[in-house]
C-alpha cells in the first residue's frame, strides 16, 4: 500500500533566510566578528591600548599603563579639536607634564574629530600630558610605561 506523504514545497522565503544566514556566517569567518561588531576601545593592529579624546574634555581612561615598544593611539571620537601634549614649554602649566629623563618632548598638532595620533614608547617611565585647548579644564592624562617583559 502505497504511504502518501504530504509534501508542501519549501517557500521561497526559506531559501532566503538560508542564504542570508550562510552569507553573513561565513562573512564573521572570513573577516572575524570585529569587522562587521567593531569592540569599542579594541586597538587596531599595531596598537597596544587607545585612549579616547571625549566630548567630556577628557582623557578616556585617563591612567593607561603599558610596556617599553607599545604603541598607544589617541583616538578623537569627539566633536572637539583636542591635542596630546608631552610638552612642558608648551602647557599652560608646566607641572602638568613630566617626562623620563632623556625623553624628547612631543605635540601632536590639533587632532581633529575623527583624528587620531599614535606614539610608541621607548623609555620607561611616568609621562604626564596635556590637551592644550582643555588643560585648564583639566584634560591631562598619564601614560606608565613598564620596562619590557
Ligand atoms: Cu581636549
Amino acid at each position: 500500500m502505497p504511504v502518501l506523504i504530504a509534501t508542501r514545497p519549501i517557500p521561497r522565503s526559506a531559501f532566503r533566510f538560508f542564504w542570508a544566514t550562510f552569507a553573513l556566517m561565513t562573512m564573521l569567518l572570513v573577516t572575524g566578528c570585529e569587522t562587521l561588531f567593531p569592540i569599542p576601545g579594541a586597538p587596531p593592529a599595531g596598537v597596544t591600548a587607545v585612549v579616547q579624546m571625549t566630548n567630556l574634555l577628557d582623557f578616556s581612561p585617563r591612567q593607561i599603563t603599558v610596556r617599553v615598544g607599545d604603541t598607544v593611539e589617541w583616538q578623537n571620537p569627539s566633536l572637539f579639536t583636542h591635542t596630546v601634549t608631552l610638552d612642558a614649554d608648551l602647557a599652560r602649566t608646566e607641572d602638568n607634564v613630566a617626562l623620563p629623563n632623556g625623553v624628547q618632548p612631543s605635540h601632536s598638532a590639533d587632532v581633529p574629530p575623527n583624528g587620531t595620533y599614535r606614539l610608541t614608547f621607548t623609555v620607561p617611565g611616568t609621562y604626564r600630558y596635556v590637551c592644550l585647548p582643555h588643560e585648564r579644564l583639566g584634560m591631562v592624562g598619564v601614560v606608565i610605561v613598564l620596562p619590557a617583559e
